[in-house]
């Protein structure tokens, strides 16, 4: 299987870009208009930032679409996973532009629709993390729910002033089922158990209703987890395989988990990417369930990790109860039926397979980590 993630120092991370922020850099887009490059289609992603923006958008560059990306202000970097894929806005011919914005912010969204004249619009921006969601209900509430009303309504508003069509992906999640039974498929009725999953779910809604008030192209992705080396560190498959690789290397002796029993379907994110765009291609708009099929415990992945790297979790793993839920989702696995025969959609990656890919990588980024404190303890 192909390795997909891009590691800091490849070669696509050394172009000339890599010698000034982006930060710096891409606003500049604003100046320039993407409008008169030949290309076939124009798309807008949200969250292109995160890890599903950052597959979604290798797949459509692939595909010769024309990206425009939404980039929230930070502080500090936030472009990391995207910095292989980015030029330049002075490069002619660049078919990748990045605006500032903000899904809690309808002035900055109006503007970079009006910019960007989307002919697909993936709204993937979230506050992601479902246990921060307790810490932060009223934020996750603005930025999931409400940010989701927000771009449809421009969506809406621009399609009437211009007469375009414009297709629209909202990024739904097996977390809306929470409670229900398994396995899940688009006809399980949504019990929500956490502030994150009630945003979702409030959006899977906004969304049908839009297409059903407006008769907008919009379809509802219901994706299982998916995970991959690009997955933000507090994940627990991330938090797991990047303690393997430190373990592995001296740079950590400990890892503090919550609930081990809760089960998951875990697929690999650049298969679930390929799921979002065929939605998009249909005839007919629709909601779609996304997943393997299979589901394993938080146990039998960290068994899985800790035994690619020849290690036994339970010498490194402690429990700590600060990373248990209020409320857990005790058992997500998800019946794609309708996304196979549909879209002819499966996943390509296996368990094993997207585990073996995770700690690999985490494995060769403590190697690089271990050899730059060795490097500055030298150099002192
Ligand atoms: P992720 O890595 O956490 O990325 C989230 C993205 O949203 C980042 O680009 C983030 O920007 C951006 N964002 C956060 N708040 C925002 C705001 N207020 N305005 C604009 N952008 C904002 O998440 P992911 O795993 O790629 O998931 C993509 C989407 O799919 C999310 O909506 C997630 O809820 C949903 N989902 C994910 C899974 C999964 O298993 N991965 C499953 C089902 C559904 P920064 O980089 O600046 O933080
Ligand atoms: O990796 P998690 O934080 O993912 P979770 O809660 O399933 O949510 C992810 O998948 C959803 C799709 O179903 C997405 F919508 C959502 O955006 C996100 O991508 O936790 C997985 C399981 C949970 O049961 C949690 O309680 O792992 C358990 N867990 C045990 N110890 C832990 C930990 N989770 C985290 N994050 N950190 C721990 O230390």
């Amino acid at each position: 299987m192909k390795q997909v993630d891009s590691p800091a120092g490849s070669a696509a991370a050394g172009r000339s870009i890599k010698s000034r922020p982006l930060n710096e850099i891409f606003p500049a887009a604003w100046g320039l208009p993407s409008r008169g490059i030949n290309l076939s289609k124009s798309a807008l992603v949200t969250g292109i930032t995160g890890q599903d923006g950052s597959y979604l958008t290798e797949l459509l560059l692939s595909k010769g679409y024309m990206v425009h990306g939404l980039v929230r202000r930070s502080s500090s970097f936030n472009t990391g996973r995207i910095n292989h894929i980015y030029s330049d806005p002075h490069e002619l011919g660049r078919h990748l532009v990045l605006h500032f914005g903000d899904l809690t912010d309808s002035t900055s969204l109006r503007r970079i629709i009006e910019d960007a004249m989307p002919d697909e619009v993936y709204n993937l921006g979230a506050q992601s993390h479902v246990k921060v969601s307790f810490e932060l209900p009223e934020y996750t509430a603005d930025a999931d729910a409400l940010g989701t009303l927000r771009l449809l309504d421009c969506v809406r508003d621009h399609m009437a002033h211009t007469g375009r069509t414009v297709r629209f992906y909202q990024a739904g999640s097996s977390e809306m089922f929470g409670a229900a039974k398994p396995p899940q498929n688009e006809e399980t009725p949504f019990y929500p158990r956490s502030p994150y999953a009630v945003s979702k779910v409030a959006s899977h809604w906004y969304c049908v209703n839009y297409r059903e008030a407006y008769g907008l192209f919009i379809c509802n992705g219901i994706l299982f987890n998916h995970e991959s080396p690009r997955r933000g560190e507090t994940f627990v498959t991330r938090k797991i395989t990047r303690a393997v690789g430190r373990i592995k290397y001296g740079l950590q002796d400990k890892l503090y988990l919550g609930n081990l029993a809760a089960k998951r379907d875990w697929g690999f994110a650049g298969d679930y990417v390929k799921a979002m765009w065929l939605m998009l291609q249909q005839t007919e708009p629709g909601d779609f369930a996304v997943a393997t099929g299979e589901a394993y415990s938080v146990r039998e992945f960290l068994e899985e990790a800790f035994s690619c790297a020849g290690l036994e979790w339970e010498k490194y793993v402690a429990i700590d109860p600060m990373y248990f839920r209020p409320t857990e989702v005790d058992f997500l696995c998800g019946d794609a039926s309708k996304a196979r025969r549909v879209l002819n959609w499966k996943p390509e990656t296996s368990f094993k397979e997207l585990v073996r890919m995770m700690v690999e990588s985490d494995t060769r980024k403590a190697q690089a980590e271990t050899l730059q404190k060795a490097a500055l303890a030298g150099s002192h």
